[in-house]
């Protein structure tokens, strides 16, 4: 957040510049907050910033965390927030968060600039002068558009925030300096991805409800999608109206919470959930994106009838085949049908199945599933978990129960290192005094721990768990699986409890399970940032048969 004292000097001048008309536009749309980088390309835009209390803005370390941030504080409030980077090298370090926005419909508005208009697509030296910048990033939006005067950046920016989706609005550096000409002129936007729904015809309403009449045993799958606005409370009650066990999808996990009777957890545990779908006459999927991840490469069998409903047709592309595709508000679309059903009975018993399924990897003794457990009982229902890529994330999105909407990241769009500290930054920055837990290993972890420079600086309640097992542990496994030995994948790490107070940040070390037991509290009970380090090696849950292994993932005596 912005912290500077400097008095506004040049307050609002009579002639807005293309800078004030950035956070002027950005504020129309609903967008208040922001993170990036300032340069000598978009100062004109921190010096509109600095004018502007109403806007918040935190400084990160790498304009990669930026998008992250943005990213995470949008999953967490439904609120878009802007990233703010630079020509070129600026840009481009946001184009990994792009991916991930893009392929989880999270909507993040990037204002980057470009060279100033005379020597734009010159090639003649300028300053961060990138060729095709528009071309390089548009594919990662939903929207991307150069502006080419002053006026036009409200209405650019406006557009951007009802793509549904990252956008990026490019703005050459003079424009910023410039006067606008057409007053004051911002359109309205939206900041809660609300783009114009299509909605399902009463035909294709009175069919899915013909398909639910007719089947016996009906089963839920929820995506992110089904984590907007109230759309959680109305597929609950679809549920409930269809005694219908309900699954989540990674991204979707606190769609419905997970003590919730027809709660029957994460799809990505595979295993009970497949016996489940193969014991169900009817599948209805709300908001959901069935990802290699997710389905064991793939290797999900649903049931033949599949009604498909999501809120536009971005997500659609999908390996799997649905017997009816419904497109529109998803909450509205739930509640029709909840309208149309008739009453009936439970057809499968949850609680006896999740009780079995707990005893069974209780009886695994993986300290994996156990520091899961631990952590979320000493967590609140609504403390949020963000996670990198690592072992324990892989267990956390099969087992960990979530218990609140919104309150469960992992990277799903792209699968990368260093998503977990920034967007945990971001959704710190968004529910400020509410407790983040991080999730991370030693590899990802040092992807982007500069960002433990802005946890220290803004004081965010971030509490990292680094799960050190210096190496690049679940590559090892695959390669040990897959050709019977590693290579390149230990690690020689550097003191993380001396690298995190360095930054000012306290941290603490358990050297085993139990000391993780007896660290816990304090550690998440510290104000401000935390790390704790938990130096252990775990296996993966696809090592231990606590998720069934994808037949096409090739085993070393297969091959
Ligand atoms: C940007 C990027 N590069 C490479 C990978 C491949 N990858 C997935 S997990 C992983 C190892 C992560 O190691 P660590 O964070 O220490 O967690 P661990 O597997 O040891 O639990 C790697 C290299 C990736 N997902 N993203």
């Amino acid at each position: 957040m912005s912290t500077t004292t400097t008095t506004p000097t040049a307050s609002k001048t009579a002639q807005q510049t293309g800078g004030q008309a950035v956070i002027e536009a950005l504020l129309k749309c609903g967008i208040t907050s922001g993170f990036g980088i300032p340069s000598i390309h978009n100062i004109g835009i921190y010096d509109a910033m600095r004018q502007e209390p109403e806007f918040h803005h935190w400084i990160v370390r790498h304009e990669q965390a930026a998008g992250f941030a943005a990213d995470g504080f949008y999953r967490r409030t439904g609120k878009a927030a802007a990233v703010f980077a630079s020509t070129g090298p600026g840009n481009l370090f946001t184009l990994v968060p792009l991916l991930e926005s893009l392929q989880t419909n999270t909507p993040v508005v990037l204002i980057g600039t470009n060279v100033a208009t005379p020597v734009l697509g010159k090639a003649c030296g300028a300053l961060h002068e990138t060729p095709q910048q528009l071309e390089i990033i548009k594919p990662l939006t939903r929207f991307a558009a150069r502006v080419t005067s002053p006026d036009a950046i409200a209405e650019a920016i406006a557009e951007a925030t009802r793509a549904g989706g990252p956008a990026f609005v490019e703005i050459p550096t003079d424009l910023l300096y410039a006067p606008v000409t057409n007053g004051s002129s911002a359109a309205s936007g939206s900041s809660d991805h609300a783009p114009g729904h299509a909605s399902p015809s009463a035909e294709q309403l009175s069919q899915a409800a013909a398909h639910i009449e007719q089947s016996r045993r009906p089963v839920i799958i929820l995506g992110s999608g089904a984590l907007h606005g109230s759309a959680s409370q109305s597929v609950q009650s679809l549920a409930e109206a269809l005694h219908a066990p309900v699954l989540t999808t990674t991204s979707g996990k606190g769609a419905i919470a997970d003590d919730h009777p027809l709660a029957m957890g994460c799809i990505s545990r595979l295993g009970v959930v497949q016996q489940l779908l193969l014991e169900s006459d009817l599948l209805i999927s709300l908001g959901a994106k069935l990802t290699e991840f997710d389905t064991g490469r793939f290797t999900l069998k649903l049931p033949e009838r599949h009604i498909q409903i999501d809120q536009d047709q971005h997500p659609a592309g999908s390996l799997f085949p649905a017997s009816l595709r419904l497109f529109g508000e998803i909450g509205a679309i739930a509640e029709n049908l909840v309208a149309a059903a008739k009453a009936r009975t439970n057809w499968f018993d949850v609680a006896a199945a999740r009780e079995q399924e707990r005893e069974k990897f209780g009886a695994l003794r993986q300290e994996s599933y156990a520091a899961l457990m631990l952590l979320r009982g000493a967590m609140n229902r609504d403390d949020v978990l963000v996670n990198d890529q690592s072992i324990l994330s892989y267990w956390a999105s099969a087992f960990f129960p979530v218990l609140a909407p919104r309150t469960f990241m992992y990277p799903t769009g792209s699968g990368t290192l260093g998503y977990g500290l920034p967007a945990a930054l971001g959704v710190a920055c968004a529910v400020p005094n509410r407790r983040v837990i991080c999730i991370a290993g030693d590899g990802g972890f040092q992807y982007t721990s500069h960002e433990l420079a802005t946890l220290a600086q803004y004081q965010l309640p971030v509490k990292i768990l680094l799960v050190n097992d210096n190496a690049y542990g679940i590559i090892g496994f695959l390669q040990r699986s897959m050709f019977g030995h590693t290579h390149e994948v230990d690690l020689k790490n550097p003191d993380f409890c001396r690298l995190a107070e360095a930054y000012g940040i306290q941290a603490d070390r358990a050297s085993d399970f139990s000391g993780l037991q007896q660290k816990i509290s304090r550690w998440l009970d510290s104000p401000g940032p935390a790390l704790l380090e938990w130096q252990t090696v775990l296996k993966a849950p696809w090592e231990v048969g606590a998720i069934h292994r994808p037949a096409n993932l090739p085993m070393k005596e297969q091959r």
